[in-house]
């Protein structure tokens, strides 16, 4: 039974301390937690459900970094690495483009040489061939790399990706934010205050983000609460974050190993994160890492975006995810309509999308 306090708070849109939020994780009932999610839910989305027409596209996995959880990346030279040409980046985006998306994800490796340009070219290439196409590229962390290797300021990377056409930062890179966990599963990466201070230069200069989570290895309950402290004060702060991201962790491959989550754990994640982000307004069960049924359950416990179609997604794929490789828009629909909410088709600031022409046979 979840203490009466805890309810009665969240039923009057009132915020919960972080040991509330502990106290959700211990408890039984979760069907009471998947009410008061619901309850947030419909506070900031009604019945709607939303999903996007994307397109995810790696341009390299070569990294100078070895984080424990990542299946992904390769050194330099290495057998396995890939890094795309601008060229090829195009006819990716193409096939993004031919196929309806009006989003194209882009994220890679921390890469060693590939030249400032490069990241300047890709993105003014990118937006002069596809004009109507939002760019939501590089994480944090790709941010702060650039910083370093350009020696400039994480503002002045910002601005010159923005002026080359860059829309909205996504949410990779925080991992979990606690010292303990970070010192284990990826001891090189930025901390906590240089991951939130890219997402505040971000907001300052009008780009929108999202904020992820990597749960399911070797975390306790007390480090995601802690982490989704951190999130819930970037955003009082700054406010510019749209979605908040719980990736499940994939084991295979990777040198942290050890097995999936269990799906009552990524149902609590999901619904503690919807009642404790009071003001972040979307929550996603990003279907990719959780599996189809499990991120469609959880449109009934706090989630409202399906992500979308993401086409050929590579860094959860290289890590065992069994999920499909693409998933067609009425697929998605039914997906949505099964659980009595309503399917929207959004673009990435979630407006909604009145299609002109009808979708390619191949995702529609
Ligand atoms: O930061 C790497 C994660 C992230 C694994 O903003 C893994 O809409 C699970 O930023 N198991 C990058 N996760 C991806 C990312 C993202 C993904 C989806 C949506 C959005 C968005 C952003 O991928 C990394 C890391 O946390 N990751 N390896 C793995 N084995
Ligand atoms: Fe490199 Fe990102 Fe993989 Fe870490 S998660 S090793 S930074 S590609």
């Amino acid at each position: 039974m979840i203490n009466k306090t805890i309810q009665e708070k969240v039923f009057a849109n009132q915020r919960i301390k972080e040991e509330e939020a502990l106290e959700l994780f211990h408890t039984k009932d979760i069907h009471t937690l998947g009410r008061l999610a619901n309850h947030v839910r419909r506070r900031w989305n009604g019945d709607k459900a939303y999903y996007i027409v994307n397109k995810h596209i790696n341009y390299s996995n070569v990294c100078i970094d070895s984080c424990k959880f990542c299946a992904f990346s390769r050194k330099i030279g290495k057998e396995g690495g890939f890094t795309y040409s601008i060229e090829a980046m195009v006819q990716k985006a193409q096939e993004g483009a031919d196929a309806g998306a009006i989003e194209i994800h882009i994220v890679g490796g921390l890469h060693p040489r590939l030249p400032y340009e490069y990241y300047l070219d890709l993105l003014k290439t990118l937006k002069q061939r596809f004009p109507h196409i939002v760019l939501k590229c590089f994480t944090a962390v790709e941010i702060s790399h650039l910083a370093k290797r350009s020696r400039q300021s994480i503002d002045a990377v910002l601005r010159d990706l923005k002026e080359a056409g860059l829309d909205f930062l996504p949410g990779g890179g925080a991992e979990m934010f606690s010292e303990q966990v970070r010192d284990v599963i990826c001891p090189r990466k930025l901390y906590v205050d240089e991951w939130v201070d890219v997402h505040k230069a971000a907001h300052r200069l009008g780009i929108p983000t999202n904020a992820t989570m990597l749960y399911g290895h070797i975390e306790t309950a007390e480090d995601i609460i802690d982490h989704l402290h951190h999130i819930r004060t970037l955003q009082d702060e700054s406010g510019g974050v749209v979605t908040f991201i719980p990736l499940k962790f994939q084991p295979e491959n990777t040198p942290l190993g050890g097995t999936l989550s269990t799906g009552l754990t990524d149902l609590r994640v999901h619904a503690i994160s919807r009642i404790y982000l009071d003001n972040i307004p979307h929550l996603k069960a990003y279907w990719t890492m959780l599996g189809v049924k499990c991120a469609q359950t959880l449109l009934l416990f706090g989630a409202d975006d399906f992500d979308g179609t993401v086409i050929n997604e590579k860094i959860v794929h290289m890590a065992g995810a069994k999920s499909p490789k693409i998933l067609t828009v009425s697929t998605i629909r039914r997906i949505i309509e099964e659980t009595g909410l309503t399917p929207v088709e959004r673009d990435t600031f979630f407006h909604p999308v009145q299609r002109e022409a009808p979708l390619p046979a191949a995702i529609a």
